[in-house]
C-alpha cells in the first residue's frame, strides 16, 4: 500500500498487463520501470459543506489522494495550499502549479486537481515557471519545490527566478534531506546535525530565506508545516503579492529526518520556533475590526488592494527592513532558533513583466498582426541600425 515503504511511493502496479509487461505510460520520478499511478478521490461530499464566494467547497480545491508516507509534513502543506486557495476564492483554472522532482514536487498532484500543472525535471521548476509566466501573465503561478530540488541541483535556477522578480509563489517544502531517494543530507541540513544512522553533517547549510532576501525577493517568509494557522495566511498573502514571493516551509520527513539530532524534526522545530509576527489577510474593503493592541499591528497594502495585517510578536522585528531581517536571521540561526513569520515584504514591488515592459495582453494571445509591425516600421528599424 502507498506509504508503507518510506521513500518509494508508487506501489500499485496498475500500469502492467496481467503477464507483467509494461503498458505505455509515464514513469514515476526517476524510478525506471514503475508506472505513474494515482488514486482518484471520490467525487461525492456532504451537501452541507461551506462554500466560498464562488460557490466552491474545499473539495473543489483538492487533488488526488496522496501517496506520501502517512504523517509527512508535505501533506500538511498541501492542506494549507487548499485552504488558502479556498479562502481567496481562486478560480482553479486560473492557477498553474509547477514543480520539479522529489516527494515535495509530487504534491501538486494532491491539490488543485482542476488547475494547470507541469511536473518538470529535477531542479528545473523555476525556468519552466518563468517561461510559462512570460507567455501568459494572467495565470497565478505556484512553484512547488524541495530543498534538494532548489538548494542543490536547482540552486542556480532558484537564484535567477528570484532575482528577476518573476510573479510567483515559490514554496520550498524543506525537510533537510532528499526524501524521495532515501534520506541523504540536502544542502539545507544544518552543520552538526545528525542523519538517522548517526552520521554528522560537516557541511555548512544553505539558508534559502537568507539567499532570497539577498537576491531581492519582495516577499519572504518562513513557516512550519505543523503550524497551519501561521502558514495558510502566508500562502494567501504570497499569492496576492506581485513579484517573487518565497516561502520556506520546514516540513519534517518522518521516514528519514525526524529523530533526535536532526534540526528539521517536528520536536526540534516546535522547541526552537521563534515566530516574529502573525498575519491576517484582508481581501475585502471592510474596515479593520480585528482586536489589536495599539501599536502592535502594522497594515501593509499590496498592489491588488489586499491588506496584510501584521501582528507583531517580537516588538523589535520590522518586516519592511531587508537588511535588519538579514541580520536578525543570522543572529537567531547562530543560537539554533528557527525564525518564522512574514520576514520581509515590499508593498511597492514590481515583477519581471514590469522590468521588461511587456504589454498587458498575455503574449500567448497576441496574433501575427500584433507581433509584426509591418515592413515600413521594419525598414525604419533596419535603417537606424546601419
Ligand atoms: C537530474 C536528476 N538528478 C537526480 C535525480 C534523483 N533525485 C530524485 S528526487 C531527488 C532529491 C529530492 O529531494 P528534495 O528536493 O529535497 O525533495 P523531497 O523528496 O525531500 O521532498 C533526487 C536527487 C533525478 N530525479 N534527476
Ligand atoms: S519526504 Fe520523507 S516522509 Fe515525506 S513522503 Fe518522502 S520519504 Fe516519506
Ligand atoms: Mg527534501
Amino acid at each position: 500500500m502507498p506509504g508503507l515503504v518510506p521513500g518509494i511511493h508508487v506501489f500499485l502496479f496498475l500500469g502492467q498487463d496481467v503477464d507483467g509487461r509494461d503498458k505505455p505510460g509515464h514513469d514515476e520520478a526517476g524510478v525506471a520501470g514503475v508506472r505513474m499511478t494515482y488514486i482518484a478521490k471520490p467525487k461525492f461530499h456532504h451537501p452541507g459543506l461551506p462554500k466560498n464566494d464562488l460557490g466552491y467547497t474545499h473539495r473543489d480545491y483538492e487533488g488526488k489522494i496522496s501517496t506520501l508516507c502517512a504523517g509527512c509534513g508535505h501533506d500538511s502543506i498541501t492542506a494549507s495550499i487548499i485552504e488558502a486557495c479556498y479562502e481567496l476564492s481562486i478560480e482553479p483554472h486560473r492557477v498553474a502549479k509547477i514543480s520539479g522532482i522529489g516527494c515535495s514536487s509530487k504534491t501538486p498532484d494532491y491539490f488543485l486537481g482542476n488547475s494547470h500543472g507541469f511536473n518538470s525535471v529535477h531542479g528545473r521548476m523555476p525556468s519552466v515557471l518563468t517561461g510559462a509566466n512570460l507567455a501568459n501573465r494572467d495565470l497565478i503561478y505556484l512553484g512547488v519545490s524541495g530543498d534538494g530540488d532548489s538548494a542543490s541541483i536547482g540552486f542556480g535556477q532558484f537564484a535567477h527566478s528570484i532575482r528577476r522578480g518573476v510573479n510567483m509563489t515559490y514554496i520550498v517544502e524543506n525537510n533537510g534531506v532528499y526524501g524521495l531517494t532515501k534520506g541523504q543530507f540536502s544542502a539545507t541540513a544544518d552543520r552538526g546535525s545528525k542523519s538517522k544512522k548517526g552520521v554528522m553533517n560537516t557541511d555548512n547549510a544553505i539558508d534559502l530565506v537568507a539567499i532570497a532576501l539577498q537576491l531581492g525577493a519582495s516577499f519572504v517568509a518562513r513557516s512550519f508545516s505543523g503550524d497551519k494557522t501561521q502558514l495558510v495566511p502566508l500562502i494567501a498573502a504570497a499569492i496576492r503579492h506581485k513579484g517573487a514571493a518565497f516561502i520556506d516551509v520546514i516540513s519534517p520527513c518522518i521516514a528519514f529526518n525526524n529523530h533526535a539530532g536532526s534540526t528539521k524534526s517536528f520536536d526540534y522545530v516546535r522547541e526552537h520556533n521563534d515566530a516574529v509576527n502573525r498575519l491576517d489577510v484582508l481581501t475585502g474593503r471592510e474596515p479593520i475590526t480585528v482586536d489589536y493592541a495599539p501599536g502592535s499591528v502594522q497594515i501593509v497594502e499590496q498592489h491588488d488592494g489586499t491588506r496584510l495585517a501584521l501582528r507583531k510578536i517580537d516588538a523589535d522585528y520590522d518586516a519592511n527592513d531587508r537588511l535588519a531581517a538579514m541580520s536578525f536571521l543570522q543572529r537567531h540561526a547562530a543560537k539554533g532558533q528557527v525564525v518564522t513569520g512574514l520576514l520581509y515584504v515590499d508593498p511597492d514591488s514590481e515583477d519581471l513583466h514590469a522590468s521588461l515592459d511587456t504589454v498587458e495582453t498575455p503574449l500567448n494571445t497576441l496574433e501575427a498582426k500584433d507581433l509584426c509591425p509591418g515592413s515600413a516600421a521594419l525598414d525604419k528599424i533596419n535603417a537606424s541600425l546601419r
